[in-house]
This record gives structure tokens, sequence and C-alpha cells, in this order.
């Protein structure tokens, strides 16, 4: 007996004597492994009186238990401090500045898409989205596209096999649709845009099968073509960041404007370099009208009382005129070392009181 109370003793210093899980297996083998002390007196209890081994037997199960009850209790604290150590040594100050080389780049065209939208928003429009699949009604009914117009042709546009209440279900192939949905679901005036991805079966040097838009629309009881004209040539001034920008505004058809209008900007053009705003040359960057009245009645407004205008532009296009970026396909390639080429850092989020970009 007096051997069993020593030896708890010493167990007892030596598992808290453990400085790390290696010390305590160490200890733990002494003890109860096969070769181990408790082990080998258990293994003597067979060679005792029936009366002295129901003494020592009763101690040495006590002693197991609490062995194992105290390496396992050691055990945890062990592995607790070692976690509160490695907190504090792989702490990060959050409040240190983010390097740039470590992270990822935005797209030129999500970079121009928010550029577009902080312009657009300093004059009072708000940003509106919609499905990119979309049926016949919103697409070409509602924007006065009649049903033989060559934008409608299998070849021109994405036809889905399923239908949505007998109509052919389609990839938008503009983003007006969302404007019809906003005007639909609630009530005048409007000022919004939408950008978006839209889709049509065209494919070569200069057009790719999904590329970007953004369109716009005011409404309201007196809005004429003088507000769209300001409007558009504040947003390219602002976009080209050239106060002095040429615009000019020819005569054009849309079948959901009247009158409508394609918009150049100035520029010049020697051998292959283009530059915007210098030069007698021009470039074509958008067009625009008036709502045609048709258009009006098909989301229920009375054009007597409501009148506006509209405008839709490609982002690919401005976003390779304003960076010089000569491969529109190269866009939608995903390889990184174009990203990182022509990617923006994506901490020089555009503002107008910022700076657009850079
Ligand atoms: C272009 C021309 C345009 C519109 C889009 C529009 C939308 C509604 C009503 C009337 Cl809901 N018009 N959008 C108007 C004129 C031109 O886009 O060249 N886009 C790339």
């Amino acid at each position: 007996m007096q051997d069993i109370d020593e030896l708890a003793a010493e167990l007892r210093t030596d598992i808290e004597a453990a400085g790390s899980l290696d010390d305590l297996e160490a200890v733990r083998v002494r003890a109860l492994g096969r070769k181990g002390t408790i082990t080998h007196l258990m293994k003597g209890l067979g060679a005792m009186e029936p009366e002295e081994r129901r003494a020592a037997g009763t101690a040495l199960n006590v002693l197991k238990d609490e062995t194992v009850v105290a390496i396992e209790d050691r055990r945890t604290s062990l592995r607790n401090l070692a976690l509160t150590e490695q907190l504090a040594t792989e702490s990060i100050d959050v409040t240190l500045p983010v390097r740039a080389e470590g992270c990822g780049r935005i797209h030129p065209v999500s970079q121009v898409v928010d550029e577009i939208v902080a312009i657009f928003a300093d004059m009072g429009f708000a940003v509106a989205e919609g499905p990119d699949i979309e049926d016949d009604f919103y697409n070409f009914t509602a924007l006065n596209i009649p049903p033989e117009h060559p934008a409608r042709q299998m070849h021109d546009t994405f036809y889905l096999e399923a239908e949505r209440d007998g109509a052919p279900l389609v990839l938008r192939t503009h983003t007006s649709p969302v404007q019809i949905r906003h005007m639909r679901s609630s009530p005048p005036p409007y000022r919004i845009i939408a950008p978006g991805r839209t889709f049509r079966c065209d494919s070569d040097m200069t057009h790719t099968p999904m590329f970007h838009q953004v369109e716009g629309l005011a409404i309201g009881h007196d809005i004429h073509m003088g507000h769209l004209k300001g409007c558009l040539e504040e947003f390219a001034r602002v976009m080209f960041e050239d106060d002095n920008l040429r615009m000019r505004f020819r005569p054009s058809h849309f079948p959901f404007t009247e009158p409508s209008a394609e918009v150049d900007i100035g520029c010049s053009r020697k051998g292959k370099e283009l530059r915007i705003g210098e030069g007698g040359d021009w470039l074509e960057i958008l067009g625009c009208g008036m709502v045609h009245p048709n258009v009006l009645e098909n989301v229920g407004l009375d054009p007597n009382e409501w009148q506006g205008f509209a405008f839709g532009m490609g982002i690919d296009r401005i976003a390779m005129l304003k960076y010089g970026i000569p491969d529109l396909r190269a866009f939608f390639e995903s390889d990184l070392r174009w990203l990182r080429h022509y990617g923006f850092a994506p901490f020089d989020v555009p503002t107008l009181a910022g700076g657009l970009a850079r």
C-alpha cells in the first residue's frame, strides 16, 4: 500500500511537470503501458493472498482511474496553452494597409460600369437590374419592335427551347427590358440606368456573343431633347476627362425612340493610333432619342402626360477606347496576365470627388 501511495504522488508530480504532449505521452506509457508501473503492480495481484489482493486491487484500480483522468486533464490544458500561444503569435493587424501586389484585379468592364454608375448617380439616376432570360414581350414587343424586324430573327437572337405562357424565351439582346419592367412595376417619374450583360448571335474580331450594355431612361412631364443633350454631354466630358470634348448628334432611327440620334465624339486617327478629343475625326459612342409614344403606351403611361429620353451604349467598346485596349476578345478569355496588365486595383473605387480612375 505504501508503494501505491508513493507511486500516486510520483505520477501526480510527473503529470503536472509534463511540458508537452510528447512528455505527457511518455508519462502515460511509463505508468499504464505494457511494461508500465501500474500494469506491473496489477500483474503482481495474482500472487497475493485473497485478503491482501482485494485491498491492493481496489487501490490499484482507483490509482489507474485517477491517473487516466489526470493525464486527460493535463492534455486538455496543454492543448489550451498551445492554442493561446498560437493566437498570440499569429494575430494579424487588420488596420495595416493592403499590399496591392498580393490581391486580385478589377476587370476593365467592371471598372467602367462603376465609372458610368458614379457619373449618372451624380445626375440623380438610380441603377435598375433585371433577368438575363427574357420573353419576347419585354425584349421586343413592348419596345415597338415589329414582328418582322431583323433583330428578332434566329440568326441575331439566342432563342431558348423553353417558352413562358406560350411566348418564346430569349437571352436579352439589350438591357431595355429592364427599363420596361421598371416602368410597369412602379409609377413615374423615372430616372434610371440599366447596366448588364447582353447576348447576340455574333462572333468576329469586334463582336462577342456576350457583351455589356448600359441603357438610361428619364421620364417626366416635360423632359425634352435639350435635357438629353445636356445629360449625355456631361456624361462624355466626365467619362473621357475632357471639359471641351466635341460632340455631335446625328439623326438616326430606332423603333423605340422618335426622334432618334447617334452621338459622336471628336477624335483623331493617325495610322493605327486613335486619340479621343483631339483632331477633326468623329467616333460613334452611343444611340439615343425621345421614348416612342407606343413604348409609353405599352407600359401603361399616357404619352400626352408623360415623355422623356432614353439612350444605350456598349460598355466593352467604351472600355477599349478609354483604356487603349486593342483586342475585344481578350476581355472574356480570363487570362490572368492580361488582367494583371489591364485590370484595376480593388481600392481604386471610382468616385467623382476622388477622380474616376488611377
Ligand atoms: C444603341 C442604341 C438605344 C434606347 C437604346 C430605350 C429603352 C426604352 C425605351 C426607349 Cl425602355 N429606348 N433604349 C434608346 C435609344 C437607343 O440604344 O446603339 N445601343 C448600343
